[in-house]
């Protein structure tokens, strides 16, 4: 807790190094606790010091945030409202240091607050689970703490991203794995060097002059892609009015005819398309835009074709689903995100290329002081400047790691279970009469569909069905919440009343786990 009672005053025999003759033993031990605490300043371990709290601190990781808190037996998270987490949570910052033993109390109740976002029933996001390899992929990177821009600094890392990145470009079908590519942070981002890319394609001298004197560029995209693409428009200077968001089908993929339509509107409008942006897995329905007919359309208009697959691209390392995404190979670039489906620990999101050469030619700035062009090596290596970012952290081990510890096969099992359990779910809520499809047949792991309570069954023709469905998903997410068993979000979309959608990329969860979703949310719905 606070440590206001080790603040060390210049009468402190510590500072003044001065010390009283009537010293018994356990002032002797309260100076040395004080001596100990005052060298806390210093950034760098010292074995006396540090070793014996450092195993604690993660023997004390291990019990609690990995093996406690992804046990099926124990809850997801530990609802306090953020009025009750002020007062019982020490944030407060305060002048003077704190001792070892406080510091592994802190740590325990960080743990305590936090959700475990690991454990088997968060279904919440498109993200989730624990991988052991990935996590001490992560640990090693943070105990090495490198930064990828240049060879010299990060040897290791720079030679292992490109290993990684012309893998994933094997598995897209990209020839012979040529092109570029790039770990961002995160898929937004992604998306956003997707767009600097193709406006950079579009017409490099805009990288020195800037859009001034530029036509309306115009990108396209459908209604149902990430948000991030309009978000990077207007970062990027194209404005959101210049995305033009199409109407998606009945199976929440973007309709090719009425692209096409827009295209032509835009042209005879004055404004100059340059790109479209696909998504293969949508953020909330998990539906597959189909990048062939996209393609064509992209060859006859001359556009740049990006595929938004962070969520879907996992699917690509299977035979069996990489159907979902025939055509990627002729995609100019593509967002895929390892921390989601393949579950490496966040973040770990790639930039995929198909050309070389215009990632550094619409973002390098050679910066002397790092880039220099003497140095005593293939500077070729240096590859940070075909970056946004300078300093960056080594996301790719956590992942080259994971992949070594299953081997492709692994990897190609994780997904292939993942898709089971998605199909099993979706098999057995379609059987059942309180439980309703959102789309009939989902086609990635996300599943949408409403939990209808026993007061609305058969009540679908009344006029507030809808107003009265609404309301259901938010609340029963609050009971789960409050009593910390699982998560799972919910959300309007279109149309529609509040809809859940499950997500899954844990491939520890079995038939029975879906059953337990199944029977949590009855359970907490059921009075309703
Ligand atoms: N790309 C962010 C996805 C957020 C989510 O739905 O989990």
């Amino acid at each position: 807790m606070p440590s206001d009672n080790l603040l060390i005053t210049s009468e402190d025999p510590v500072s003044s190094g001065v010390s009283s003759e009537d010293d018994d033993v356990g002032h002797q031990k309260e100076l040395s606790l004080k001596k100990d605490v005052l060298s806390n300043f210093e950034s760098l371990p010292d074995k006396n010091k540090h070793e014996t709290f450092l195993k604690d601190c993660v023997d004390l990781l291990l019990k609690e945030a990995v093996f406690h808190g992804t046990d099926r037996e124990n809850k997801v998270l530990d609802w306090k409202s953020p009025e009750e987490l002020l007062e019982i949570f020490d944030f407060n910052l305060n002048g003077s240091p704190s001792t070892h033993e406080e510091l592994k109390s802190i740590l325990k109740n960080v743990v305590k607050f936090s959700v475990k976002t690991g454990h088997p029933y968060f279904v919440n996001q498109l993200f989730s689970s624990l991988d052991p390899y990935g996590l001490i992929g992560q640990w090693l990177t943070d105990a090495l703490n490198p930064s990828v821009y240049t060879y010299e600094v990060s040897p290791v890392f720079t030679l292992m991203e490109e290993v990684v990145l012309k893998e994933m470009r094997i598995i897209v079908g990209y020839k012979d794995g040529k092109g570029d590519g790039i770990f961002c942070p995160g898929g937004s981002m992604a998306n956003g060097y997707a767009i600097s890319c193709a406006r950079y394609k579009f017409n490099p001298n805009l990288k020195e002059t800037g859009l001034h004197n530029f036509p309306r560029l115009v990108l396209f995209t459908s209604e149902d892609a990430h948000y991030s693409v309009k978000k990077m428009a207007s970062f990027l200077g194209i404005g959101t009015k210049n995305v033009y968001t199409i109407k998606t089908d009945d199976k929440g993929k973007i309709n090719v005819d009425l692209l096409k339509n827009e295209i032509e509107r835009v042209k005879s409008e004055g404004g100059v398309p340059f790109m479209v942006s696909a998504t293969a897995g949508t953020t909330v329905l998990g539906a597959f835009d189909p990048i062939n007919d996209l393609a064509d359309v992209c060859e006859e208009h001359n556009l740049w074709l990006h595929v938004d697959a962070a969520w879907g691209g996992g699917a690509l390392i299977s035979e069996k689903y990489k159907n979902l995404m025939k055509g990627i190979h002729r995609a100019d670039s593509i967002t895929w995100n390892p921390h989601k489906l393949l579950t490496a620990p966040q973040q770990c999101s790639t930039l995929l290329l198909k050309h070389e050469g215009i990632l550094s030619g619409a973002h390098s700035a050679n910066a002397a002081y790092l880039f220099q062009k003497d140095k005593f090596y293939d500077t070729s290596y240096d590859t940070g400047d075909k970056h946004v970012q300078c300093g960056r952290r080594a996301d790719v081990l956590k992942f080259w790691y994971m992949w070594k510890a299953k081997g492709t096969h692994g990897l190609t099992r994780h997904v292939e279970k993942v898709f089971d359990n998605a199909e099993y779910f979706t098999k057995t809520i379609k059987s059942k009469e309180n439980f309703k499809m959102v789309l009939e047949e989902p086609e990635c792991t996300n599943v949408c569909f409403w939990y209808v309570p026993p007061s609305l069954l058969g009540k679908e023709n009344e006029d507030d069905y809808e107003e009265k469905l609404h309301k259901i998903a938010p609340k029963i997410k609050e009971r789960m919440m409050k009593d910390g068993s699982m998560m799972v979000t919910y959300q309007a979309q279109k149309d529609w009343p509040n809809f859940f959608r499950i997500v899954f990329q844990n491939s520890a969860l079995t038939h029975d786990d879906m059953m337990h979703f199944i029977q949590t949310i009855e359970r907490l719905g059921c009075d309703l």
